[in-house]
């Protein structure tokens, strides 16, 4: 078998499997090839692959590109190697029929490098896991959506954040940012997976309605979008068992190859917050480690 020019072998965690165009520009505007987008699955895999640990991946795939229509990939495909770790899980919505899907779980760089060669630029997660067989587990973290309504901007989200953190914080909870690479912020608390999901998405939920009454100029709790123009939609409904969240340090799939990237609470006071590229996610990790550790040790519950 003669490869293609820009298609390599290489060897993973022991796996062999063909890399192919590995010159193909993902985002045009930022000249990122997938050999790039390669190496950056490579590189952050110490801190990702543990935010990925034991939940089933739902991917979303830009074969051509960003500039092109993306697919979500929940079922994996035939050729899928035998060597990833899969779970059999009910389609979410057809508990009647009991259809099921195979979805990886992820646990090694080769896992990564072998998603990102289909140009899978997104990882998204539950907050629940899977246990040693496959067994759906509670939530370990409490997740909440900060999505701006222009022309609110990060700044905003960044504000709502401030107020969330503080409302968490009384109840017992830590609460971690992550900027979504898109154009708002996630806030994630972990928990000790001691509570079922409706508990976690009932908590989220009030806490949402009761920041839109004593902020109702910045926030707002209610999907439509009408009401969202210049406020912070706070989407609690990803806790939700059969939503998916885009996992921290994943890519995303946008203009430039910005980042679900882990911040601190000093950064989102400062001026001038931005979404982050791959690149200065590697420098961060390099320079200050995994801001995003604590996220993996939840011993919080929420309020009954
Ligand atoms: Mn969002």
């Amino acid at each position: 078998m003669s490869p293609e020019p820009d298609a390599q072998r290489i060897s993973v965690d022991g796996h062999e499997f063909t890399l192919k165009r590995l010159d193909k520009v993902l985002y045009p505007e930022a000249g990122t090839t997938k050999a790039q987008v390669l190496d950056y699955y490579a590189r952050i895999a110490p801190v990702l692959l543990p935010q990925l640990a034991d939940r089933p991946v739902t991917r979303i795939r830009w074969p051509d590109g960003v500039g092109s229509t993306p697919f979500y990939e929940k079922n994996l495909p035939k050729y899928a190697p035998s060597w990833l770790r899969t779970v059999t899980l009910p389609t979410p919505g057809s508990s009647r029929n009991r259809e099921t899907l195979a979805f990886p779980v992820l646990t090694k760089t080769a896992d990564l490098i072998w998603l990102a060669n289909l140009a899978a630029l997104e990882l998204h997660v539950p907050q629940w896991t899977v246990g040693p067989r496959g067994a759906v587990r509670n939530p370990t973290r409490l997740v909440i959506d900060l999505d701006p309504g222009p022309p609110a901007g990060l700044a905003e989200c960044a504000e709502a954040a401030l107020l969330i953190r503080d409302r968490l914080a009384e109840d017992g909870l830590t609460a971690f940012p992550v900027t979504s690479g898109s154009k708002g912020l996630q806030l994630y608390a972990p928990l000790d997976g001691s509570q079922p999901v409706e508990k976690v998405h009932g908590y989220a939920k009030r806490l949402a309605e009761s920041l839109e009454r004593s902020h109702p100029k910045l926030v707002v709790s209610n999907m439509t979008k009408a009401l969202r123009t210049g406020k912070v939609l706070l989407d609690w409904s990803q806790n939700n068992a059969a939503k998916t969240t885009i996992c921290p340090y994943s890519l995303r799939g946008r203009a430039r190859p910005w980042v679900a990237t882990p911040r601190t609470w000093d950064e989102l006071s400062e001026p001038g917050l931005r979404q982050l590229e791959s690149g200065e996610v590697l420098d961060r990790v390099a320079a200050d480690g995994d801001l995003a550790a604590d996220l993996l040790h939840g011993t919080a519950r929420v309020p009954a």
